[in-house]
Formats: C-alpha cells, structure tokens, sequence
C-alpha cells in the first residue's frame, strides 16, 4: 500500500503535557477545506523521515529537527482502492522558522482542549486525543462513500 506521512507540531506545558498544536487548513487536493498536520505521499527514492520533513518545509515552512513516530494508521476505501494508504504520523518538537502559509496549507495554533475535529479527517476524533495523551497507535479505518468511517481498529502499541 503507498506510503504518506502526516506531522503534527506541538509545544508542551512546564508539566510536560501537550499544550498546543499546529494544524493547517488544506486549500485544494485531498483533504481540501479540512484542518490537518501536514504531510503527503512518500517519493521514490526518499525515506518515510525524508518525505515528512520535505512536506513541512514545503506546506508551512518549517525545517523539522527530530520528529517523533506517534502512529501508523491503514486507511482503506473499499469503493476506491487507488486511495488506500498507509499514513505515518509524526509530532516535532523542535523546528526552525514559524509556520507560513503555503498555497497549499494555512497553519494556526490550537489549544488541544480546542481542536476543531468537526472540521477534520472524521477518524481523527477516535486517535488523534490517544497520541496527545502519549499513546502510540496502530490503526486501520475503513471508510465508505463521501468519506464515513464504516470501521475501525485501535490497538495501542
Ligand atoms: P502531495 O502533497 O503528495 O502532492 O498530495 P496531497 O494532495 O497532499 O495528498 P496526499 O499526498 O494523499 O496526502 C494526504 C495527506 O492527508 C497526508 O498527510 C496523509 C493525510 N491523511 C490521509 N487520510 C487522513 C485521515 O484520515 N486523517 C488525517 N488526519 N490525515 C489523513 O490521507
């Protein structure tokens, strides 16, 4: 199944919980009108690694320093299987340069208390609240049309 990545920037509070996060408004392609991290398909010739730290430079920006795997999700679509993907998901802590708007992506900070999960991925709401509470996931969605999620499966690694 082809590869893509997806990185989410956060900043943490004194006691070390996650505070805020960087999501980004997709503006055309896959995902357009919907808050993301950033991210997109792996290139022949790169590593998974590679791949997330080209899209942040390119989409927001950023030149990520360490980025941190938080999960491997399987997205199946079963009445379109050219979109099947496997998606690995990265946070970073550490960056150079603020977020910036691309013509691809518009980032804002968000409290985590305040994600707008009804304007996002609707998956998300069932993982993305387990990595910033410092779970590390493997997971598999299968969605139906117009993008409901007909299935899941959440196993904490
Ligand atoms: P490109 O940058 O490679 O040219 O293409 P793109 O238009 O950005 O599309 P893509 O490569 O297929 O990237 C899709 C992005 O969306 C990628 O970061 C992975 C991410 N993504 C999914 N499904 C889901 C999901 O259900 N939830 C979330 N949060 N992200 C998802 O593909």
């Amino acid at each position: 199944m082809r590869d893509a990545t997806l990185v989410f920037l956060i900043k943490r509070n004194e006691a070390q919980r996650i505070e805020d996060i960087c999501l980004a408004m997709k503006k055309r392609g896959f995902g357009v009108n919907r808050w993301n991290g950033v991210g997109g398909k792996v290139t022949e010739g790169e590593s998974i690694e590679e791949a997330a730290k080209r899209e942040a430079d390119e989409e927001i920006g950023v030149t990520l320093d360490k980025i941190s795997k938080v999960a491997k999700l399987e997205f199946i679509f079963p009445h379109n299987s050219s979109w099947d993907q496997v998606v690995h998901v990265y946070f970073a802590e550490e960056w150079s340069g603020e977020p910036t708007e691309s013509e691809e992506m518009r980032p804002e900070w968000f409290k985590v208390g305040a994600i707008p999960f009804s304007e996002m991925w609707p998956d998300d709401i069932f993982w993305l609240p387990k990595t910033l509470e410092g779970k590390l996931l493997e997971a598999r969605f299968k969605f139906g049309e117009g993008d409901v999620v007909l299935g899941q499966e959440i196993k904490i690694i």
